[in-house]
Formats: C-alpha cells, sequence, structure tokens
C-alpha cells in the first residue's frame, strides 16, 4: 500500500512537470528523452532519462542546465541527414507562448563550438497552440561537412517567463567530406543574470532583441574527412 502511494506520488508529479513544460524536440529524438521510438537507456542508465525535455535550460534570473542539457544521449541510431535537405522537425508543444525566436545550430564537436545556420525571428512557433505536436522545418546547408552532429534548437519565448530553451539531438550529417561550416555564433539570452534580456515587447510589435542578434559573432568550424564506409554504415543501422 505504501509502495504503490509512493509510485502514485511519483507518477502524479511527474504529470505535474510535464503539464506546466513548454516545448522540446519530438522528431529528431531529443538527448535521453523518455519517447518510445528515441535511443533508449543502456544498463544502468535508467535512472538517466529526462521525463522533462520540454523545460527550459534557463530564465533571465538563472540557469537551469548546461546549453543542450546533457553532455551525451544514449547510444542508439541517429537519423541521417542530407546536405541541403529539407527537415520537418516535430515539436512536442507544453506551452507555446505565443511563439519566439529560434536559431538552429550544429555542433561538430560535441557542444564546444555551435554555429548557427538558420534563424526564424518572432514568429518561430507562433501559430502552434498548447498540447500539440508541431511541425517545424528547417534545411541543413547544402556544404555542411559530413559527420555526426549534435542539432541544437535554441528558442526565447515571446510571452511569460523569459526562458531559453535548447533542445538538442543526436545526428549525422550526410554531405561534403571535410570541409567547413560558417554561420554565427548562438545568442544565449534570458539565460542567467548576465545574459542579454529579451523583453516580452515582441507581439505588441516592441523591441524583440533584434540588437542582440545582430550583434551575434561571426564563426568557422573545419571538420575533418570522415570515410564514406563509415556513413554507409550508419545509414544501415538505420535501416533496422
Ligand atoms: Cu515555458
Amino acid at each position: 500500500m505504501k509502495s504503490f502511494l509512493a509510485t502514485t506520488l511519483v507518477l502524479f508529479s511527474s504529470f505535474a512537470l510535464l503539464a506546466e513544460a513548454h516545448i522540446s524536440f519530438r522528431f529528431p529524438c531529443p538527448r535521453r528523452g523518455s519517447f518510445w521510438d528515441c535511443p533508449q537507456p543502456g544498463p544502468g542508465e535508467w535512472g538517466l532519462v529526462d521525463y522533462d525535455s520540454r523545460s527550459p535550460v534557463g530564465t533571465h534570473d538563472r540557469i537551469n542546465n548546461p546549453i543542450c542539457k546533457w553532455p551525451s544521449g544514449f547510444k542508439g541510431p541517429r537519423p541521417v541527414f542530407k546536405a541541403g535537405e529539407t527537415v520537418k522537425a516535430t515539436m512536442d508543444i507544453g506551452a507555446y507562448h505565443k511563439g519566439g525566436s529560434c536559431q538552429w545550430a550544429l555542433s561538430y564537436d560535441n557542444g564546444t563550438n555551435w554555429v548557427v545556420f538558420q534563424d526564424l525571428f518572432r514568429t518561430c512557433m507562433a501559430d502552434a497552440s498548447n498540447g500539440v505536436q508541431y511541425t517545424l522545418p528547417f534545411t541543413i546547408p547544402a556544404n555542411a561537412p559530413s559527420g555526426n552532429a549534435i542539432l541544437n534548437l535554441y528558442w526565447n519565448n515571446n510571452e511569460g517567463n523569459r526562458e531559453l530553451y535548447s533542445s538538442c539531438s543526436d545526428v549525422t550529417i550526410d554531405g561534403k567530406n571535410g570541409g567547413t561550416l560558417s554561420g554565427v555564433a548562438p545568442l544565449l539570452a534570458n539565460y542567467g543574470p548576465g545574459s542579454p534580456l529579451i523583453k516580452e515587447a515582441a507581439l505588441a510589435g516592441g523591441d524583440w532583441g533584434k540588437q542582440h542578434f545582430d550583434a551575434r559573432k561571426p564563426i568557422s568550424v573545419s571538420v575533418p574527412p570522415v570515410t564514406k564506409r563509415h556513413i554507409f554504415r550508419r545509414r544501415l543501422e538505420n535501416n533496422n
């Protein structure tokens, strides 16, 4: 009876968390996400499952988690995205906060350097609603080098608490064999008291942080060549 009650309480509190949580990748899979069709925890890793992948990594008052939230994901097949391909991401939305500003970024060095390759300011997920799966397309740069990478969607919400989201997914890029990817380093706004503040004014046609986005620094990363066989093997793994 006691353990039944404890289980019920644990379940209840995780539902409460999910109910107030906000947005996350659903496809591609978020790192350590609890979805059935995502890479599953290995032996001893069950404690690492993230049942709250929709919560922000920080607010303007506080940093809750590092960028990307987790230093690694569970082992498993990665989706392969071709350079130049338009991918329809699915977002798992708890609270859409009337949209916000999105920055899509790739890291080829496990999160040390991020290159933003696409932006959507102010209107990103603005036509979503609460409690839905939302399709959000983005395009892998045509000159993206091949290799394993982390895809990160940075999102600053328009309405409500001043938050930063960082939804990360382990992916494989099938593109140029060795090369560089250029873009800008991401703006980390509303991420602790020392970070730039993006106000709630965007919806009223006010200041949405343009000057902060404009001030992002250019960045280029070079990615060493990988063997074609490596990519071919990955594709076979994904077909399992
Ligand atoms: Cu939120």
